[in-house]
């Protein structure tokens, strides 16, 4: 009797491992798939760092007040209450818009996507314009009193 109980409990217990090792393989399976979708959402970086490359990638491309970058990564900087730097962007060109905050929490709402955009990480949007015009760049998440007039300039060229 009581080594049937143990054969039993060792039974259950090589099924909870075993469940457990099978929940642990599929959620390593669908890692790649939440890296594509997020990537490189939350990525670590200091408000310094981000701050400095924002303000290096705007001395290259800026002329004017607006950055006309190549395609490729875009560091865009939120802090209260505006989102620098301004962008030209051009239909048909793919951007990685890498954004990140100087100043507590806000958002990133552009073309039907939102990203939250906190100090020290990085979120990326990526988008590749269809039309020329101007892009609607907006902080979703209540950060203050300029909250409601919190926009980003982006224009987009032929
Ligand atoms: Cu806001």
């Amino acid at each position: 009797m009581r080594r049937e109980d143990l054969l039993g409990a060792g039974r259950g217990e090589r099924m909870a491992v075993a469940a457990f090792a099978a929940a642990f393989v599929a959620l390593l399976a669908l890692m790649p798939a939440w890296r594509a979708d997020d990537r490189p959402a939350g990525e670590a970086m200091t408000p310094a760092a981000f701050a400095a490359w924002e303000s290096d990638f705007a001395a290259r491309y800026e002329t004017g007040g607006v950055a006309r970058p190549p395609p490729g990564d875009v560091p865009v900087l939120a802090r209260r209450f505006t989102f620098v730097p301004a962008l030209e962007l051009r239909v048909g060109q793919t951007y990685r818009l890498a954004f990140s905050s100087a100043d507590g929490v806000h958002s990133a709402a552009i073309a039907g996507r939102e990203v939250l955009v906190v100090p020290g990480r990085v979120t990326v949007i990526t988008l590749t314009p269809t039309r020329p015009g101007p892009l609607d760049l907006r902080c979703g998440e209540y950060c203050g009193l300029g909250h409601s007039r919190m926009r980003g300039r982006i224009t987009v060229v032929p």
